[in-house]
C-alpha cells in the first residue's frame, strides 16, 4: 500500500501514534508518506520506505492568520497524484480532516478516489472540536471520512455525545512498541536523582491546564511529608510557570527536577518508580501506557479513557479528578512496600503488552484493507 500519514509533529499524544504507526505499516514494506508542517518529533530521518512532505505556509501581508489548512489540501492533492498513494489517515480532526475532505473532492475531478481515514485522538473532540467556533466543520468532516476511529470507548462516545455522527465509528485503542523498552537498563538519570536510592517519581505531559501538573505537584508534596522521594517532571508547556510557583509554595522545589521536552521519552522512564497523570480528561493517556511499558504502575484520574488502560488495584490505581488525599494514600501504599511495588510494577508491564503492536496494528490494517477493496 501507500499510504499518506497526516498529523501534528510536536510531542502530543496523536503526533507520536501517527509516526509509530506510520514506521510500522513501513516496515512491513508499505510505502509510508508523512505529511505535516515539521518533521515529527518521533521520525528519523533515511528510514526505509518512510517520506517526509513538508507543508510550507508563506507569509502574505494581508493574511492575519495564514491558512494552513488551504496550504495543507494544496500540498495533499499533490502527494497523492505526484506518489499515487492508495490512502490518506489523517490524526486529530482539527484542522485535518476537514483539509483531507477538500482534497478529496478536489482529487475527485481527476477521477481519483481517495480512501480517508480519520482518527479522533482527544481534544480535537473533547475540548476544541466541540466549540461552537469549529463544531459543524468537524461534524461534517467526521461524516464524510470514509474510516473514522477514536482511541478509546470513551472518547467514541464523547463524539456520539457531542457530535451529530450519522456513521460507525471503530475503536482503535492506542498502541505501544514494546521493542522499544526491550532491554533498556536504569541509567545516568536513576544516578543523579536518585543519589540516596530514594523512589523516583514521573510525570510527562505537555503542561496544558488539562494535565493538572499541580495536582502532581500536590501529590509529591503530601508524599514527601512521609518519605524521601524526587519528581522528575518531563515535558513542557503553558502552565510551566505556576507549576514552578506551587513548587515554591509547597517548598519541595529541591526534589522536584524539570527536565524538559525529549523525543526518546523511554531512555527517562525506565529509570521510574511511579507514575502520576492526574488529568482532568483524557482520551486515552498514552503516557500512561508508556509508563507502564517501562514498568512504572500509574496513578491516574479515572477520567475519560483512562480507566480503559489503567486498571485499577493492577497497573496502578484511579481516584476522582483532585482527589490528591487518594492519590497521595495509593502513592504511599505503592511506594512504602517494596514487594507491593515490585508486584505492580510487572502488572503495568502485563497491562501494557495488552495494547502492543501486535494486538493493535492488524485493526488498522484490516481498516485499510477494506476500505481499499470497497
Ligand atoms: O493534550 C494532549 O495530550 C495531546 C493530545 C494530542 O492530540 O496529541 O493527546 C490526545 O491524544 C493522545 C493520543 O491519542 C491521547 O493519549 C491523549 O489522551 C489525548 N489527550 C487528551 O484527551 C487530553
Amino acid at each position: 500500500m501507500k499510504i499518506g500519514i497526516v498529523c501534528y509533529p510536536t510531542f502530543g499524544g496523536s503526533g507520536v501514534v501517527a509516526t509509530e504507526l506510520g514506521l510500522e505499516m513501513a516496515a512491513l514494506g508499505h510505502q509510508v508518506h508523512f505529511i505535516s508542517y515539521s518533521r515529527p518529533v518521533r521520525l528519523d530521518a533515511n528510514v526505509a520506505n518512510v517520506h517526509y512532505h513538508e507543508v510550507v505556509v508563506t507569509d502574505y501581508p494581508l493574511f492575519d492568520y495564514s491558512p494552513y489548512e488551504l496550504v495543507l489540501t494544496s500540498k495533499l492533492v499533490s502527494v497523492v497524484k505526484q506518489e499515487g498513494l492508495d490512502i490518506l489517515h489523517v490524526h486529530y480532526a482539527i484542522p485535518h480532516a476537514s483539509a483531507a475532505y477538500m482534497a478529496k473532492q478536489i482529487l475527485r475531478e481527476d477521477g481519483i478516489d481517495l480512501p480517508i481515514v480519520c482518527t479522533l485522538h482527544g481534544t480535537d473532540i473533547t475540548l476544541v472540536g466541540r466549540d461552537a467556533s469549529y463544531e459543524p466543520v468537524i461534524t461534517f468532516a467526521i461524516n464524510k471520512s470514509d474510516g473514522v476511529t477514536a482511541v478509546s470507548e470513551s472518547l467514541r462516545k464523547d463524539t456520539l455525545e457531542h457530535f451529530k455522527v450519522k456513521r460507525s465509528i471503530d475503536v482503535i485503542p492506542n498502541f505501544i512498541n514494546l521493542k522499544r523498552y526491550e532491554g533498556l537498563k536504569r541509567n545516568e538519570i536513576r544516578e543523579r536523582y536518585s543519589k540516596n536510592g530514594q523512589p523516583l517519581i514521573l510525570h510527562v505531559s505537555n503542561f496544558r491546564k488539562v494535565k493538572r501538573v499541580q495536582d502532581v505537584v500536590k501529590v509529591f508534596a503530601g508524599v514527601r511529608k512521609r518519605m524521601n522521594a524526587s519528581l522528575l517532571l518531563v515535558g513542557d508547556g503553558p502552565e510551566r510557570y505556576n507549576i514552578e510557583q506551587m513548587c515554591r509554595d509547597l517548598d519541595v522545589c529541591d526534589d522536584i527536577h524539570f527536565l524538559g521536552k525529549n523525543s526518546k521519552v523511554e531512555q527517562i522512564l525506565v529509570n521510574g518508580d511511579l507514575f502520576i497523570l492526574p488529568s482532568e480528561t483524557e482520551s486515552f493517556g498514552l503516557a500512561a501506557l508508556e509508563a507502564m511499558a517501562a514498568g512504572m504502575p500509574v496513578i491516574s484520574s479515572n477520567s475519560g479513557g483512562l480507566p480503559e488502560v489503567n486498571e485499577h488495584g493492577f497497573s496502578g490505581y484511579l481516584s476522582d479528578v483532585g482527589d490528591i488525599d487518594d492519590m497521595i494514600h495509593h502513592t504511599l501504599q505503592l511506594l512504602s512496600d517494596p514487594s507491593e511495588l515490585q508486584r505492580f510494577k510487572q502488572q503495568a508491564r502485563v497491562q501494557a503488552k495488552k495494547f502492543s503492536l501486535p494486538e493493535i496494528l492488524p485493526k488498522y490494517i484490516k481498516l485499510y484493507e477494506d476500505l481499499l477493496s470497497a
